[in-house]
């Protein structure tokens, strides 16, 4: 992190991306829902070195995502309705065990899927806390609200020693290159709806398939 070519986080990048996620028929392009993943891995990097054992498994996720875009079948991954549809009808996702198909689109997005529930219920802790509300402490709330019950001990540990190392709320706020307190939680308020509403359109794709639990 800090290297001169890399951009700047801001938070209305990130906003930005996830409105350009959905189209008029409430779709969700994998292209931009990547880039907004990007997006957040470029402020997790800024926060320091001890996250980078999370923003290197994003990293890998989105690089996978990635490489099914831009690849021989790339047409078929233009959205994530599309990647489910192409990748259950040509049985390329491992469905009940790991199997021949450990990378698949729909696995790896739910990892990022599952993450975003956090993201949402973090952000809104954060849009919603006072001035001396512990960061920390909402950010470890939310996990255990959320992506913790899909994830053994050892990784409940180090995320919770991890959470322990997060900037307080001035300077998480600082972070995000929006501002004063006030805009930031102005510009969480803008992004809220919109992120919950990417998350909601994924959850229920994936529950009409039974795709919630997928190896
Ligand atoms: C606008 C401000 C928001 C702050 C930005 C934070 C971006 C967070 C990005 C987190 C992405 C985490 C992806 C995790 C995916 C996952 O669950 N992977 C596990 C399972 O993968 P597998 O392929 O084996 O089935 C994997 O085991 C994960 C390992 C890494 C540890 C994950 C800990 C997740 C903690 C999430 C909270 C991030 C806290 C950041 C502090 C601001």
């Amino acid at each position: 992190a800090g290297t001169e070519e890399e951009e700047k986080f801001s938070l209305k990048e990130v906003l930005d991306t996830f409105k350009l996620c959905l189209s008029d028929s409430k779709e969700i392009y994998l292209e931009q829902y990547v880039a907004g993943w990007r997006g957040l891995v470029r402020l997790l990097n800024s926060l320091g070195s001890v996250f980078g054992f999370i923003s290197s498994d994003a990293v890998n996720k989105i690089n996978i995502l990635v490489a099914h875009l831009k690849g021989e079948n790339g047409s078929r991954y233009v959205t994530v309705q599309s990647m489910v549809a192409y990748e259950l009808e040509n049985d390329l996702v491992d469905l009940s065990k790991r199997g021949s198909h450990p990378e698949s689109g729909c696995r790896t997005l739910l990892r990022l899927h599952r993450a975003l529930r956090w993201l949402e219920l973090f952000l809104e802790r954060l849009r919603t806390s006072g001035e001396d509300s512990k960061t920390s402490t909402m950010c470890s709330e939310a996990y255990n609200e959320s992506l913790s019950r899909h994830h053994p001990w050892v990784i409940r540990k180090a995320a919770g020693m991890a959470f322990c190392m997060i900037p307080g709320r001035p300077a998480f706020l600082e972070a995000m290159n929006v501002g004063p307190p006030e805009q930031v939680v102005a510009k969480l308020g803008e992004a809220l709806p919109l992120i919950s509403e990417v998350y909601q359109i994924t959850e229920d794709l994936y529950s009409r398939h039974s795709l919630m639990d997928l190896p």
